[in-house]
């Protein structure tokens, strides 16, 4: 494998125009060595998720190993956010067919056991979507967690929820498979839909992003059919979050907090319990992002799509 100074990264994405943006960001970084892409049902269907994403390396002409992960929930039926990012999950754009070559016929829990057992050095795992892949990594194939260097993920929420009245989608599509990755030992940092909602894309910034690039212009065209906020009040960027926070984590303030996942509630189940006060007296099992500088984040957001064709 050719060394490089770069961080090995693994990316579980469920595309998503928000995990067009967070691709973006990640694909085109000097900073960022993106050695698998795996997907997951969430915003749409697994079929669907996978279609995006070959259709977004095309548009890209890049050439990153992508594998299918699961079609459904742990325990639960599929229940996906069509209604925020269109029946195609990409609404807006009329992409070019996916090239079929970066599609690999293995599983993404074996590719991702693979990789990890190949890799040199830990290998960052970054989450956009429901945690189903990576729960299953890690009760399938525990020895691969020694190679596992942390999960940052996108999910969870401080308060209240957009899946639920306490409830982030990604959290609770499938909340056991998050209880199997928070209960996991691993090293943890969640960046919560609140930072999300810190992290908005005004008009300005919008009309900048389409004069970037053809990148740019792509987003653009997407961010018109993203309904997570509104185009003149400010949309919310979920999931570049995280890639914001893998290169510039001190934009952020972040506190390592005991954090469970509820599962069993009537109406609570997928729930992150954050104790910020301290209620329960568990040890801290995350490190969570609680407020963002959100002037940093546009920024650095527009600079990441400048490197982009
Ligand atoms: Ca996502």
């Amino acid at each position: 494998m050719e060394k490089t100074n770069k961080r090995p990264i693994i990316i579980d994405t469920d595309p998503g125009i928000d995990d067009a943006m967070a691709l973006a960001a990640a694909l085109f970084s000097k900073e960022l060595d993106v050695q698998l892409l795996t997907t997951v049902a969430g915003n749409v269907s697994l079929e669907k998720v996978t279609r995006n994403l070959l259709r977004l390396l095309t548009f890209w002409d890049l050439k990153i190993p992508v594998t299918k992960g699961a079609s459904q929930p742990l325990l639960r039926a599929a229940r996906d956010a069509s209604e925020v990012h269109g029946e195609s999950g990409l609404a807006g754009f009329d992409f070019p067919d996916g090239n079929q070559e970066n599609l690999l016929p293995e599983s993404a829990v074996a590719a991702m056991r693979r990789v990890l057992i190949a890799a040199t050095e830990p290998v960052t795992i970054v989450a956009l979507a429901p945690l189903t892949n990576l729960a299953l990594l890690l009760r399938e194939y525990p020895e691969a967690k020694e190679k596992i260097a942390e999960i940052v993920m996108m999910g969870g929420a401080l308060g209240r929820g957009n899946f639920g009245a306490y409830t982030e989608f990604n959290i609770g599509v499938d909340p056991e498979a998050a209880r199997i990755v928070f209960d996991s030992g691993l090293k943890l940092t969640m960046v919560p839909l609140e930072m999300g909602s810190i992290a908005k894309i005004y008009p300005e910034e919008s009309q900048k992003m389409a004069s970037l690039n053809q990148t740019g212009r792509m987003l653009y065209s997407l961010l018109q059919h993203y309904r997570s906020g509104s185009l003149d009040s400010g949309l919310e960027m979920y999931d570049s979050t995280v890639i914001a926070y893998l290169l510039n984590p001190s934009m952020f303030t972040v506190e390592k907090l005991s954090v469970q996942i509820e599962t069993q509630g009537a109406y609570t189940a997928g729930a992150t319990i954050v104790d910020l006060a301290g209620f329960y007296q568990e040890p801290a099992n995350c490190q969570v992002c609680v407020n963002l500088d959100s002037t940093k984040f546009s920024t650095w957001l527009l600079a990441a799509l400048a490197n982009c064709p």
